[in-house]
């Protein structure tokens, strides 16, 4: 399969769906021969950056480091799907001036907090109201919301499937796959 190769970034709250949508996405380039690798915290933040934790400072450098790590994928030819809060706008943007144009895809994994708080599948935000979890992203650290994404996909309101088939119709369109 010809296809060009970019990097897929997925930002949204904790609960948003980043994951299950990435892994949808993977599944779905496998399945039609397009080559992809997923960036999440599993992969990331258990080992190349098992020193950062959630202060600003270290949500900074994480996404820096993975900005980079992307770059060396899709030099190699692969589709990255980064999976991360990346809760920061300018973090976001210097990622971004890594690669040429047309190359980052933003995808904002919207879904209203009350509704990720009540999926809460890992019961951190149990955590973070009790004060048990510090500097949780939309109780006790920041989200700032993109307002300029390549994509956005609500995952209140559509299905996973439904989710996937928009980024890739977007990805056709722009003639990447
Ligand atoms: C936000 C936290 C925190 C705090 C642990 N704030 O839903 P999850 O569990 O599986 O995914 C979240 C993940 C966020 O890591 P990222 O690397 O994506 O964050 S960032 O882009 O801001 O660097 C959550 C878990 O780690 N987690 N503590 N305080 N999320």
């Amino acid at each position: 399969n010809n296809h060009k190769s970019c990097v897929l970034w997925l930002t949204g709250l904790s609960g948003s769906g980043k994951s299950t949508v990435a892994d949808a996405l993977d599944k779905y380039f496998y399945e039609n021969e397009i080559k992809s690798y997923v960036l999440d915290g599993d992969n990331i933040r258990l080992g190349l950056n098992k020193n950062l934790g959630f202060s600003s400072a270290d949500r900074t450098e994480n996404i820096r480091r993975v900005g980079e790590v992307s770059k060396l994928f899709v030099d190699a030819g692969t589709i990255s799907i980064a999976a991360f809060i990346s809760p920061f706008m300018d973090d976001r943007n210097e990622v971004r001036r890594l690669f040429g144009e047309g190359e980052f895809i933003e995808v904002y994994i919207k879904c209203p907090i009350d509704i990720c708080e009540k999926r809460d599948p890992k019961g951190l935000y149990k955590k973070a109201r009790e004060g048990i979890l510090q500097e949780f992203t939309g109780i006790s650290s920041p989200y700032e919301e993109p307002n300029d994404s390549e994509v956005v996909v609500q995952t209140d309101k559509y299905s996973i499937e439904e989710s996937v088939q928009m980024i890739v119709e977007y990805l056709m369109k722009k003639k990447i796959i």
